[in-house]
């Protein structure tokens, strides 16, 4: 088993956590092309400015998914199925393999479905442990990926000790009871959370001849993980019991930032739901306030693409600023949530590019976001959510209840 330093945690000391201390800065202009070029009409941000902005971010952050084409195929097994909730929901896991032959990667996707007489809408998310720390479920299927030493984890090899341990983060029982599906994944089965240039997960499936790492531009960690939740969205067109067209992504922290890279890439998602994602995610890089451009790069030099880390200490000089990721989303919705004590991911960035992607809603006949609200009061404002829990990093039924609330406005 290969051996990898602590990634889990990115905090520093001697960062910003005051607002009297964020610079001045310009946000690039989200309406306005490199040749002058200004947006005026849906037509003008779907047909050329939006591509634009995609681009920038694909070449300069989260780099581009390569050309080639992988086989990838589903498994279904029968044995792999059955009733939980008191006959309620069906579970079920399903094989997504990636690439065949001795070069495949294979995740588990795990599937909740309440029984209905029609497609149901569903939660997609990876957690970060292994799908059996999601339940007290004995059925559900230990992952054999790395996983991160920590609590019960020894030798990088989830267990039966680490069962349920991260159950408080997915309250399946209610999401069920409210009409959803809940579908989750272990981000590491699709690429192990620690730079070793490149050789595991499933990076390596997609090298043309010879190649031996991704390039400058080519996608990093968080691309990766984004282009797998689009193979569980394959496998969720696949699945008749699922509505497809209605499938919101969700991801918590580091998996947050991977939900809005995979909604903004991904026009088939319904809602993209971001947890506390901050830098890399709804955080502005130009407020410098929490984690940092350098910071970021230097503890997870894997997360983004090569090119990113051309702007560290130089926030100025990136081409694009999270404000403009939400606007990649619209008109779909979008939901970001921060907490009071998650300074590091900066609360008010996260809420300011939400409320920067106004012009774009703004096309679509939205109103504007106005104020950040207090901790504890959600707004969502027609395509657009938003909420300061009070407390620590985390993802709490709180801010599910929140989510929940959310999705069932937007299925009326
Ligand atoms: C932190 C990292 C953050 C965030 C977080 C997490 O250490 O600095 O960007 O991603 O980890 O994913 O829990």
């Amino acid at each position: 088993m290969a051996t990898a330093p602590d990634q889990a945690n990115g905090q520093r000391k001697g960062i910003n956590q005051d607002e009297s201390k964020v610079p001045e800065y310009v946000l690039p202009d989200l309406m306005t092309s490199p040749d002058g070029t200004k947006t005026n009409s849906i037509a003008d941000w779907k047909t050329s400015r939006r591509k634009e902005v995609l681009e920038l971010f694909t070449n300069h952050v989260y780099g581009n998914f390569p050309d080639k084409n992988v086989t990838i195929r589903f498994s279904t097994d029968s044995t792999k199925q059955w009733e939980v909730l008191g006959g309620k929901a069906i579970r079920k896991e399903i094989g997504i393999q990636f690439g065949q032959g001795e070069e495949q990667v294979t995740a588990t996707l795990l599937l909740t479905i309440p029984k209905s007489d029609k497609p149901v809408p569903c939660f997609l998310g990876y957690n970060f442990d292994g799908n059996h720390t999601t339940t007290d479920d004995k059925r559900v299927s230990i992952t054999k990926s790395w996983v991160r030493n920590k609590n019960q984890v020894k030798q990088n090899q989830a267990s039966e000790d680490d069962r349920g341990c991260q159950a408080s983060r997915w309250p399946c029982a209610e999401i069920i009871k409210q009409g959803y599906a809940l579908g989750t994944m272990y981000y590491g089965d699709v690429d192990p959370d620690y730079h070793d240039e490149f050789q595991n997960g499933i990076h390596p499936l997609f090298y043309a001849e010879g190649q031996t790492k991704p390039t400058k531009n080519q996608w990093g960690s968080i691309g990766a993980w984004a282009y797998g939740l689009s193979q569980a969205l394959n496998y969720l067109e696949t699945d008749t019991s699922v509505n497809a067209k209605r499938v919101a992504v969700i991801g918590h922290s580091r998996l947050g930032k991977t939900s809005l890279w995979t909604g903004a890439t991904d026009q088939r998602f319904w809602i993209t739901i971001s947890n506390n994602s901050g830098c890399g995610g709804a955080a502005l890089h130009r407020r410098k306030f929490g984690e940092t451009v350098q910071v970021i790069n230097r503890v997870f030099p894997h997360w983004f693409c090569d090119q990113f880390v051309e702007y560290n200490e130089k926030e100025a000089e990136i081409p694009v600023d999270q404000h403009m990721l939400m606007a990649l989303i619209a008109p779909r919705p979008v939901y970001v949530a921060s907490a009071t004590a998650d300074l590091w991911a900066d609360p008010k960035g996260e809420f300011l590019s939400l409320a920067h992607s106004d012009p774009v809603y703004a096309l679509y006949g939205e109103s504007a976001m106005g104020k950040m609200p207090n901790a504890d009061q959600a707004v969502i404002n027609g395509s657009r959510g938003y909420h300061l829990r009070k407390g620590k990093h985390n993802i709490t039924g709180y801010d599910w209840s929140k989510y929940i609330e959310f999705a069932n406005q937007h299925l009326k």
